[in-house]
């Protein structure tokens, strides 16, 4: 009787214990499972920061006058970012839309400076990702200008 009652306790004992190792271990794996949530976390943020920081892409300086662009490329390679630095030499107010050929919506622009009028002397910047292979364009949308020469041909490759 006395060795079955302490068998039994034993054995009721060796249950808890086994239970209590496991309620241990799944709070330890759940602690584990968050670190790792953390750890992910940050290992994403450097890594957008840095995709972000590589979107800016080659630097490339546009010039504006009366009427036209100077660019030292014409010819991009479709679905890789550029930073289009555009500064206004000229005496009036220009600006930098990248259309697709003959596009000239423009909330369909490709891309485009943050103002409509660029003022003289004052420079600002885009980031420029060409979608797909084929023909684009810088146009100024300043009324008149486009008429007056204020458009150039690029391309995506
Ligand atoms: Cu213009």
């Amino acid at each position: 009787m006395d060795s079955a009652t302490s068998r039994g306790r034993g054995r009721r004992l060796a249950i808890v214990l086994v239970a209590l190792a496991s309620a241990a271990m799944l709070l330890l794996g759940a602690c584990g499972g968050g670190d790792k949530k953390t750890d992910d976390t940050k290992a994403a943020s450097p890594a957008s920061t840095a995709k972000s920081g590589g979107s800016g892409g080659e630097e490339v300086k546009v010039k504006l006058t009366e009427y036209k662009f100077d660019t030292p490329m014409t010819s991009f390679a479709s679905g890789k970012a550029y930073k289009i630095e555009a500064t206004n030499a000229g005496v009036m107010e220009h600006n930098l839309h990248v259309f697709k050929k003959g596009e000239r919506d423009e909330s369909k622009a490709v891309a485009k400076i943050p103002t409509a009028d660029l003022g003289a002397g004052k420079s600002a910047s885009t980031t420029m990702t060409l979608p797909a292979a084929g023909d684009y364009e810088f146009v100024c949308t300043v009324p008149g200008h486009e008429q007056l020469g204020m458009k150039l041909d690029i391309k995506a490759t």
